[in-house]
């Protein structure tokens, strides 16, 4: 098939399926769906091809809305969940996605192992800055001072960088999209998925119901003023004069990623299944 012909015949629709999202209206997740099924559609892969896995929250609902495999698990264990999958079956485009809270507060620990194991999947973290799905508790990337009715006068508490803590963890891909930009978006998940190992995006997506001024994001949001680079060390440097909207991608690295042998994970679970045989 000609380069032509074959993009023709992915189209974005395709990887939407007949749930309507239950999101607010105005809430950035839609449009970080559509950027989801673009990036399918530019990968020209099949929806059995592709699996979406997630946790608890308003974003973890995404894969719901598309055809491909999904599962919508338990709050804070998409990368458990997708770690297991892709080992099991490397065959499969595995994409997690979820929201700051479950990724960094309940899922924090998992975030960080992901990062060091290196797995070939993509994570997309869909941050709004607050939980919205339990209506507007702070979460780890929410403003110290942020004054609302559940934390009046702020939490007090540092945020939490991603960026910064995906790119010491060794995650192989690291890159920031906003949801104002659905078709930078796009772009940036499909190189996140092309590029063997962990790849790591933080879309910042605002939460309009909880955090209106949100909007006010696509607005402050730019084009990083520098290209990607490929050394750990000038990323980090970037990292440290980093305000939160530079997008693009920051930094594309060459770690071999994980990959253990497949069938010999399935003959020590049946080593062990014997042993428990009663
Ligand atoms: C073990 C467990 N603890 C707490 C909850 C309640 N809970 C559901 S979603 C959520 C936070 C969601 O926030 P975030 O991941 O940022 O997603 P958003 O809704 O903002 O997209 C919490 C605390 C839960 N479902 N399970
Ligand atoms: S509560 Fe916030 S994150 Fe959840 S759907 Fe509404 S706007 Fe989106």
């Amino acid at each position: 098939m000609s380069a032509l012909a074959q993009q023709a015949a992915f189209r974005p629709q395709q990887f939407k399926s007949d749930v309507k999202p239950v999101w607010c209206p105005g809430c950035g997740d839609y449009t970080v769906l559509s950027s989801v099924t673009k990036a399918l559609a530019i990968l020209a892969v099949t929806p059995e091809n592709v699996a979406l896995v997630s946790g608890i929250g308003c974003s973890s609902r995404i894969p719901a809305y598309t055809t491909c495999y999904g599962f919508h698990g338990v709050h804070g264990r998409a990368l458990a969940a997708a770690t297991g999958l892709k080992i099991a079956r490397p065959d499969l485009t595995v994409i997690a996605a979820g929201g700051d809270g479950d990724g960094y507060s309940i899922g924090g620990n998992h975030f960080l192992h992901a990062c060091r194991r290196n797995v070939d999947i993509t994570y997309i973290v869909m941050d709004n800055r607050v939980y919205g799905m339990t209506k507007g508790q702070p979460s780890p990337t929410t403003e110290p001072d942020w004054d609302s009715k559940l934390s009046p006068h702020g939490t007090g508490l540092r945020e939490f960088h991603p960026l910064v803590i995906a790119l010491a963890s060794g995650a192989n891909f690291i890159a920031r999209a906003s949801s104002s930009d659905p078709n930078g978006t796009a772009d940036l998940i499909a190189q996140a998925v092309r590029h063997p190992g962990f790849s790591f995006i933080e879309v910042l997506s605002p939460c309009v119901t909880f955090r209106p001024e949100q909007r006010g994001w696509k607005d402050s949001v730019r084009p990083a003023p520098v290209a990607p680079t490929d050394d750990p060390a000038r990323a980090a440097r970037r990292l440290m004069t980093d305000d939160g909207f530079n997008l693009g991608v920051l930094y594309a690295g060459h770690r071999k990623p994980y990959q253990p042998a497949i069938g010999r994970g399935a003959a020590l679970a049946a080593d062990l299944e014997a042993e428990f045989v009663l």
